[in-house]
Formats: structure tokens, sequence, C-alpha cells
């Protein structure tokens, strides 16, 4: 397979996927327009389709609500076969709900990244002011809404909010809930993939009771920082923050807008941000669970992202690559893994090679962590990385995951964000010479 042959399979998925407005994230498992996944699928679009691209994000950006926040799933198309249909989060009649049926939890914001990164290439790419608007109005409602503790780093009131929904990073905080007075409700997401690859029982149903919690409280912003049970500092969705906040600030330069509110936010996460995670200890960033005031002492991939955020001193950067990255326990290879980067540390007690975010490879965390790599003077481990995710979708197809022992792929097929960083990858940026390195590796059958 050469790269041009890639580069059409991965464009065939985005169109396979689109549906008018938004593209979604695979074709039976996941039918709506999800937050984040809308954000990285239109970098990818942008390759091929800049209109396309352009009409992805202003669907996303109509869903807002009118407090700020961006919901995680929007429901254009009502209901179809997934679980939550958009009547069971109850945001109907809600003051400060959005136009359109959405969920009531929102998801890490990359928008502000995605469209900055968008511009760089594509100068005619325009943001207007009321979408920068909306932009700021979502980071005001994160770094304020969800603050519970004066530092500006967001709260998240269910898994689902961090995009690693079922990751052993919320283990203990979900042990510590009960689920009862249960609403009915039918699980969908076992249908088109193995059970064995997606949330236990138990795990789903208190992600269910969380979001029965919440429309109890009517989704009040105040009342769910101060009663929901789950209340977690994470890493990875502060890093993505603090990036978007920056390019925000690079967003409102050109656009003659104020800075002054977004350098205040940045300022705050520069000085909260390592005091709240990292963990000197260990040499790695830690989730921090609000409600059990306690580090949550799991190593997963998250800890890698404030390189991406420009987050970590030099030799914090130092530290996370030759204690945990180039670690063979970690997550190097070793004799029973080939292929970079689990998401949960090789030697975590929650690790589980092909269960959803408890071990498998992600395409879209590798795109990350290896363009914090990069930032901080790593190029052979983005490299590392970048080889790694292409050879996994030339061997195992654009998958939603993969087992990092074998790169078999699980979860859904023809998931639509593999595909658009599969594209971004492959562009100037992150050198595709490297790409054809590894389609030969493959093709010659080392792999
Ligand atoms: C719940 C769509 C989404 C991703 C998340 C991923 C998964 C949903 C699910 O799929 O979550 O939001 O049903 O499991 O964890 O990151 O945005 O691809």
């Amino acid at each position: 397979m050469t790269s041009t042959d890639l580069r059409a399979r991965a464009q065939a998925v985005l169109r396979l996927n689109d549906m008018g407005e938004f593209t979604k994230p695979a074709p039976r498992q996941y039918p709506h327009q999800w937050n984040w996944d809308s954000a990285l699928i239109a970098l990818g679009l942008a390759h091929f389709d800049l209109p396309r691209a352009r009409i992805e994000i202003q669907s996303l950006l109509r869903a807002q609500w009118r407090d700020g926040m961006m919901p995680h799933i929007i429901y254009p198309a009502g209901a179809a076969d997934y679980f939550p249909p958009p009547e069971f989060w109850q945001t109907e009649n809600l003051p400060h709900a959005g136009k359109f049926p959405s969920s009531a939890l929102t998801q890490p914001p990359i928008l502000a990244t995605i469209i900055r990164a968008i511009r760089t290439t594509h100068h005619e790419f325009q943001i207007s002011h009321p979408e920068f608007s909306k932009l700021l109005a979502w980071h005001r409602w994160l770094h304020t809404a969800r603050d519970a503790d004066g530092t500006g780093l967001p709260c998240l009131i269910h898994p689902w909010e961090s995009g690693m929904d079922n990751s052993p990073l919320w283990a203990d905080a979900l042990d510590r809930i009960t689920p009862r007075d249960m609403p009915p409700y039918k699980r969908c997401d076992t249908i088109h993939v193995a059970p064995d690859e997606r949330p236990l029982v138990l795990d789903y149903e208190r992600f269910v009771h969380l979001i029965d919690l919440g429309r109890r409280l009517r989704w009040e912003p105040r009342a769910l920082l101060a009663q929901m049970p789950f209340l977690v500092q994470d890493v990875l969705f502060c890093s993505v923050l603090h990036r978007a906040d920056e390019d925000l600030r690079a967003l409102a330069i050109e656009l003659g807008e104020p800075t002054r509110e977004i350098d205040a936010w940045l300022a705050r996460t520069r000085t909260g941000f390592n005091a709240r995670f990292w963990d000197e200890a260990r040499g790695l960033y830690l989730d921090y669970d609000v409600r059990a005031q306690s580090p949550i002492r799991v190593n997963a991939n998250a800890t890698f992202a404030p390189l991406w955020a420009g987050l970590a001193t030099s030799a914090q950067a130092a530290r996370l690559v030759a204690e945990h990255f180039e670690n063979p326990r970690a997550y190097a290879p070793d004799a029973d893994s080939k292929f970079r980067l689990p998401s949960v540390a090789k030697n975590e007690r929650g690790y589980s090679p092909r269960r959803y975010w408890c071990g498998p490879i992600w395409i879209q965390m590798n795109w990350l962590i290896a363009q914090g790599l990069r930032r901080y003077g790593f190029d052979a481990q983005a490299d590392a990385i970048v080889r790694d995710a292409l050879a996994l979708v030339v061997q195992s197809g654009f998958r939603e995951y993969y087992d990092p022992r074998d790169g078999s792929g699980c979860g859904a097929t023809d998931f639509s964000w593999s595909a658009a960083l599969t594209l971004d990858m492959l562009s100037q940026d992150f050198a595709p010479a490297r790409l054809e390195s590894a389609i030969i590796r493959h093709n010659q059958g080392r792999l």
C-alpha cells in the first residue's frame, strides 16, 4: 500500500460517515455527532474538502447551550440505535440548555486548537467574530461554572466528559458509587462491538446512574459541583483546555479581540497545574479526585498530555520520557507488546489490552502526544508513535482502538477520527517520508 492508497481509504471512511452537516464517529456504533470527534474530523476534512470542514465546525457550534456549555453528543437526526437517546437527558425545558437536542455533558475542548491548526495551513479558512465569541463563552464556562476550588481547573462530573470513558483512572471514584433507583434503560454499545471490548456491566450502570443524578439536579452547574459524587480534575482535559486557550488567544489577536480574560486563564493554569497534578516521587502527572481530595494514583497515557500544552518544565518532560515512555514495563514495546502507546501503563492493575480505554492504543492519543513530544524536542519518540499509528491503520484498518500486543483492531470499524488523523499525519507536518517506511515495513511482513 502506498501513502496515496492510504489517503484514499481514509477519505472514503469520512465520506461513508458523512451525514451532510456532521460526520458520525462510526457507521453503527456512534450514529450522532460527538464534540471532540467532530473537531478532529474537521481537521481531516480540511485536507481534502475545506468547505465541508467548515460545515462540520458550524454544525458543532450551533449546539452550544445558552450558558456557554458545548455538549458532548448532539442528536441532529433524532433517536437511533444508541443509548442514551436524546430524551434521556431531560434537557428540553432547561433555561440554560441549547436549541438542539443534546447531551448535558461536555468533552475535551479541542476545537479552538483545530480551527487555528486549519488556519495555519489554509489562510482562507476564516473564523467569524460570533464564532470566536462562542469559543470564548465555552472556555469561560469551563473555567468558571466548573471551577470548584478557585484554580480554574475545570471539574468533570461524569467519566464521559473526559473522552476516556472507561479508563481505570475512574475506578476508585466509581467504586464509591452505588447505583440505586435506576431508571429503565437498554444498553446498545455491545450490539456491534464485543462485550469484552466495552465497559463492564457495573461500570455502565454507574454511568447511567450519574446521568440520572445530573438530570435530577436539572443540570444546574452549581448544584452539580456541590452534589455530583463523581468530581475529578483531569490532566488530559486541563491540558487540552490550556492549549486551546493559547490557540484562542492567537485567534483573538488575529481578529482584533481583547485577550485580557484569556491571559488571566493562561496565567492561572500555569500557576495551578503542576501544583495540582505533578507527582514528584513518581515523575508523572496524576489526575485529582476532588470529592476524595486525593490524587488518582493511576498511570494512564494522559500523563504525557501536558507536553502538548507546554505545561511541563524540561526536567519534568525528561522524566516522563525516560521513566515512563521509554520504560518497557510501562509504555515501551517489550516481548509481549509491539506497539506504542498503550492508553494505560502495562504495569497498572487495571491494564487490559483489548478493553475500551484500559490499555488499547488510540490514534488520537498518539497524534496528540507526538506533537507534545516534538514541542519538547523528543523527535525520535514522536516519530516512533506516529510510525506505530500509521502501521496500525495499514495493518488493521481505521479501527476505534488497537491491541498493543499485536496491533489487531478493536471496537468500532470505519472509525472517523482514526481516518481523519491519518490524513493529518500524512501531511507535511508529520513527515510523510517516515510513513513510507511504516508501510514498507508492513508490506515486508515484519509487523
Ligand atoms: C460516550 C465517540 C465517543 C468518543 C469518546 C469515546 C466514546 C461514547 C461511548 O465514543 O464515548 O460518549 O458511547 O462510549 O470514549 O472519546 O468521543 O467516538
